[in-house]
């Protein structure tokens, strides 16, 4: 098998590219890393973040440049919009989900701030406020039907779902319940 992924379960980043390997029906070796053990990501990409995807010699590290890398090589094209606007925002909102929203709803999560120090309950509710707006745009941008820039599913909305998925998994509250477009979008992703 050519095609190796080091990743972790918890991991958003990881879930976005596992995913998509999956609707691509491309098989790969799993190696599944212990978060506090960055030995064997360093050793084959040189920088200790996951996902790392190995294509034989080819080594390639960063979810979105994994997600390039697979499209271009082996022809994802049907999880690209049509159209040049669409596909410009298709990318805009994965930078978004990896730059802006994953690291929020992380410290959402833990209750610290951008370098990770513990916030009082004033930074908390900020924080939330925060997270809330977040989600009060997405239920903007979010129709009743279709997906994220298409109407088919586009990587934008797989990297949308690889961010809350994660969120449904490891906190109890899941996605709020008064977010019913972004509700609905998410048992779309789901079926
Ligand atoms: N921009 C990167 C972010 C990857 C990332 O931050 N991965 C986390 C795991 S979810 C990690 O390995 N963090 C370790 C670190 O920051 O040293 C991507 O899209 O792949």
């Amino acid at each position: 098998m050519a095609l190796k992924l080091y990743h972790f379960e918890a991991c958003p980043y990881c879930e976005k590219v596992r995913s998509v390997l999956r609707r691509m029906d491309l098989r790969f070796e799993s190696v599944e890393i212990d978060p506090a053990d960055r030995s064997a990501v360093k050793a084959v990409s040189g920088q200790e973040k996951v996902p790392v995807l190995a294509d034989g010699d080819m080594v390639v590290h960063d979810s979105t440049r994994i997600l390039r890398y697979l499209v271009r090589t082996y022809g994802g094209g049907r999880f690209l919009p049509d159209d040049a606007h669409s596909r410009g925002l298709m990318w805009i909102l994965d930078d978004y989900v990896d730059e802006a929203l994953i690291p929020l709803v992380r410290r959402v999560s833990r209750g610290v701030d951008a370098e990770g120090k513990p916030l009082d309950d004033a930074g908390k509710a900020a924080l939330k406020a925060e997270a809330a707006h977040q989600y009060e745009s997405l239920e903007q941008f979010l129709s009743a039907d279709g997906f994220a820039v298409s109407s088919r599913v586009s990587l934008a909305d797989i990297a949308l779902y690889a961010c809350l998925s994660r969120l449904e998994l490891y906190s109890p509250r899941g996605i709020p319940a008064d977010y019913p477009k972004i509700r609905a979008w998410y048992t779309r992703m789901k079926t």
